[in-house]
């Protein structure tokens, strides 16, 4: 018999299916938090019978469990660790650790395409087309590579994974990829997965009203209250706002919150790691600590949103060679101009400020920090040329 003890997310799942492939009736799956695994590996060691053959995918085990299964392993017992996280590296000393963070081609790796190489290298599953598709669906959702990709299906089939039991996901895949030649949804699948899709946009659209600016230090953080589509709405929310350095996401209920950045040069995995936190450069969480909630709770419940920029101008534009028009709560109109020099400036109720900018978003990013603006709508817009006409004409 095999075991194999996994990740409870698509990547840990892929793992557990691809298993089942290979292995049949002959291979028992269970799937993690990554809290659960150690008991799961202890439970493992404790038992009596150590005959099965033992996988551990997409997941690491502390320091105690290390030894019980090395142990294990120079005893006689039959081991596999495959995991690709940069945290894991060190269980390559180890003749069953299997840690690949990038293979040689130079593109990341998952535990599923991992496990998919291993599988089909020791002749335990035949490789096709139908499940390398799938492989490399699940590699791309765990790695982010849909996202720069723009790979639709790895996004939809991480959707589907939470729309139904990991079960019936498990069951429903098997079979497609046992009988099919092709990864494909199918119709019933398509359509629950454009519901979806809707509902997501729908959220996000109302919680980019209600996105709150905080100055946090020297950055700039984007905080708002949600309990769902964190992903989602951490990245939709920081490409709708540049300006701030990241998203930050409260749920109370969970009293948990998450940080999210699009860019390269922001690390949140620090910014949460301040608070107890951890995770990634691009998503990191942690739990809402006393001193979390007065910053990102207390000090921002009395703020007002910002406020969108128009959606639906033809003549008010950003970068726009006749300026561009901008407005705040403090009803100040900001006039954004390019110079003779190719340089970017402000001027605030017609008064030039000091700075002077070598893009449009940088200025940009200056007026929103500073001033909280937002692009105004073209009637407005004229309105103002025309005043501004006029008052040139006196
Ligand atoms: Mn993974």
């Amino acid at each position: 018999m095999y075991k194999l003890l996994s990740h409870n997310d698509l990547d840990g799942v892929g793992c557990g299916i691809l298993a089942k492939l290979a292995f049949g009736n002959e291979v028992e799956v269970r799937y993690n938090s990554i809290g659960s695994l150690n008991r799961e590996v202890e439970r493992f060691l404790d038992n009596k019978d150590k005959s099965d053959s033992l996988f551990i995918t997409d997941l690491s085990v502390n320091e105690e469990n290390e030894k019980r299964l090395h142990d294990f392993y120079l005893a006689g017992g039959k081991l596999q660790l495959i995991d690709h996280h940069k945290t894991a590296l060190s269980f390559n000393e180890y003749d069953w650790g299997h840690v690949v963070v990038e293979d040689e081609e130079g593109k990341l790796t998952s535990a599923t395409s991992l496990l998919y190489q291993y599988l089909t290298e020791n002749q335990f599953l035949e490789a096709s087309d139908v499940v390398e598709e799938f492989v490399e669906l699940v590699r791309q959702y765990d790695t982010w590579e849909w996202e720069k990709n723009e790979n639709e299906q790895a996004r939809r089939l991480n959707a589907l994974f939470f729309l139904v039991a990991i079960d019936e996901f498990e069951g429903t895949m098997l079979e497609r990829l046992n009988n099919n030649e092709h990864f494909s949804f199918d119709e019933f699948e398509k359509r629950i997965l454009d519901m979806e899709d809707n509902k997501i946009e729908r959220y996000i659209r109302r919680k980019r009203r209600e996105l709150i600016q905080k100055k946090v230090g020297n950055e700039y953080a984007g905080v708002v209250f949600a309990e769902s589509y964190h992903s989602e709405l951490g990245n939709e929310l920081g490409k709708e706002y540049p300006h701030l350095s990241y998203i930050v996401i409260l749920n109370m209920s969970g009293r948990r919150m998450g940080f999210r950045t699009i860019h390269d040069d922001v690390d949140v995995s620090e910014v949460a790691g301040h608070f107890g936190g951890g995770g990634h450069a691009k998503a990191a969480g942690c739990t809402m600590t006393d001193e979390a909630y007065k910053r990102f709770v207390e000090e921002t419940f009395q703020l007002e949103p910002i406020h969108e920029d128009a959606r639906r101008n033809h003549y008010n534009l950003k970068a726009s060679s006749f300026g561009t028009l901008y407005r705040n709560r403090m009803d100040k109109k900001f006039l954004l101009t390019a110079t003779n020099d190719n340089a970017w400036v402000i001027e605030k109720n017609g008064v030039l400020l000091d700075e002077v900018f070598s893009s449009f978003q940088d200025a940009e990013i200056f007026l929103k920090r500073n001033y909280e603006a937002w692009l105004v709508r073209d009637e407005v817009f004229v309105k103002f040329l025309m005043e501004k006409v006029k008052e040139e004409n006196k």
